[in-house]
């Protein structure tokens, strides 16, 4: 694959949503340079929550998990760029917020483990399954940014 169209999946949870911090985290992706392929307002239900998240079933949150992440309506999206998965992971910080450095998303908007704001794919390979279970193929866009050249 091509490293300039490596996608990954980045979803606003219930509470980076009701706190108004859906624009302020487009702008970081879009000023970093990432291309928005595809995006979305959903309320998810627990059964799609339950597959996105079967890697954390037997943790001792995963019940209080499915129920915030269903909480309310979440923005999901899909970036795409090189290093689009890893530099993705680095603007979001560390899992809880109280270890993510100031400059990064978790960083600078929220406090709390279980109130995160926002996922992003912590893989190529869980980018890609993420991908294809919020997204259908048709939902997703093939355009070039006329910033490309000026970016690459
Ligand atoms: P990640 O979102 O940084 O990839 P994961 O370990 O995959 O972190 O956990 C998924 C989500 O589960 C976290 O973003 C957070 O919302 C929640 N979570 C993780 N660890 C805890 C915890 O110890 N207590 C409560 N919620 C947690
Ligand atoms: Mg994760």
């Amino acid at each position: 694959m091509d490293a300039k169209v490596e996608r990954t999946f980045i979803a606003i949870k219930p509470d980076g949503v009701q706190r108004g911090i859906v624009g302020d985290i487009i702008k970081r992706f879009e000023a970093k340079g990432f291309k928005l392929v595809g995006m979305k307002m959903m309320s998810a239900s627990e059964e799609h929550l339950t597959k996105h998240y079967i890697d954390l079933k037997e943790k001792p949150f995963f019940k209080d998990l499915i129920k915030y992440m269903s909480s309310g309506p979440v923005v999901a999206m899909v970036w795409e760029g090189k290093g689009a998965v890893k530099t993705g992971r680095v603007m979001l910080g560390e899992t809880n917020p109280a270890n993510s450095l100031p400059g990064t998303i978790r960083g600078d908007f929220c406090i709390d483990v279980g109130k995160n704001i926002i996922h992003g794919s912590d893989s190529v390979e869980s980018a890609t399954k993420e991908i294809s279970l919020w997204f259908k193929d048709d939902e997703l866009v093939t355009y070039t940014s006329c910033a490309f050249s000026w970016l690459y």
